[in-house]
């Protein structure tokens, strides 16, 4: 089956979802100039460890660390905008009665875009909360976002104004459970929808990677949308090789041109 083969299914399996469930990750962002985690080259974790800026034992260690590689990311978010792929995804809801968005990503761009019902299963990088007890902080302008440094330098974590312990952005590291009501209303969806369609994740970070086998295993279609196979390909019913920002536009199209819910 040809590409525009696949596109023509895919859109054929949207028009008739009642509940469609998609879940992306930081390729979905990528278009956005944020860079993913584990590309061999431009990836996060290709220039800087996870272990010792995404645990909790490196924010014990050296909280300053962490801080400043954080308000670097939230800088490279600052300037980045949505692109043509969240927004078909925004036009999609027009299309499937009910469209959740369970993301892991903490960039905030499918809420901007305009999606209604997003999961941030790993949390926002603009939400914090303290370190020790995990009272929610709220933080000014310039807290969140001091004056441009290098990304490994680093900046004084702020201080909770309830308990004086460091504050830290409200996202889940390794090691961390994601909140517990958030994952189990991502497994109940994708256990109910009829399509999930995966974008832009290699699938290798757990529960989350887990999500496509429960809708599998319940009889959903499974879409996956990726510039390459990921670990996930083998599961899905249809792989549409490409980026966001051009293949999911291409498929709204032929969505709307379809008829979809209502149209
Ligand atoms: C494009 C594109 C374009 C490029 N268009 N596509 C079971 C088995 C094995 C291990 C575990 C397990 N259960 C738990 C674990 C441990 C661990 C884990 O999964 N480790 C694996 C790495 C082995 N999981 C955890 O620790 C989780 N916690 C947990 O399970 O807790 C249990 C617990 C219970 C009770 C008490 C205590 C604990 C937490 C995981 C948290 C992950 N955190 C991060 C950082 C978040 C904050 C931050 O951003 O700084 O989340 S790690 C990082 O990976 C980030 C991402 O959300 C996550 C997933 O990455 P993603 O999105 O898939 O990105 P990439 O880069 O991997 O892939 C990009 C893809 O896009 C590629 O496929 C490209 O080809 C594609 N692409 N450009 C379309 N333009």
């Amino acid at each position: 089956m040809g590409p525009p083969d696949r596109l023509s299914r895919a859109a054929r399996s949207l028009e008739s979802a009642r509940e469609l469930v998609v879940v992306t990750g930081a390729g979905m962002s990528q278009e956005s100039g944020i860079p993913t985690f584990r590309d061999a080259r431009e990836g996060l974790w290709a220039r800087f460890d996870p272990e010792e800026l995404a645990t909790r034992r490196a924010f014990r260690e050296d909280p300053d660390r962490v801080w400043g590689w954080y308000c670097y990311r939230r800088r490279l978010v600052e300037k980045a905008r949505p692109h043509p792929g969240h927004h078909a995804l925004v036009r999609l809801e027009g299309a499937v009665p009910r469209v959740t968005i369970v993301t892991q990503n903490i960039d905030g761009l499918h809420g901007r875009a305009g999606s209604a019902r997003v999961l941030e299963v790993h949390g926002n990088l603009w939400r914090f909360r303290c370190f020790e007890r995990d009272h929610p902080v709220e933080l000014s302008e310039e807290e969140a976002l001091p004056p441009e440094t290098e990304p490994t330098r680093g900046i004084a974590a702020p201080r909770c104004p309830r308990c004086g312990s460091r504050v830290r952005p409200d996202v889940v590291w390794f090691g961390e459970p994601l909140d517990e009501a958030m994952l189990a209303r991502a497994r109940s969806l994708a256990g109910s929808c009829d399509v999930m369609l995966v974008v832009g994740t290699s699938g290798v970070v757990y529960p989350a990677a887990a999500l496509p086998g429960v809708a599998g295993s319940a009889g959903a279609t499974l879409i996956e949308v990726n510039t390459e196979p990921s670990r996930l390909t083998s599961q899905a019913d249809l792989f549409i090789e490409g980026t966001a920002g051009r293949v999911l536009p291409g498929l709204m199209d032929r969505v709307i041109e379809g008829g979809g819910f209502g149209g």
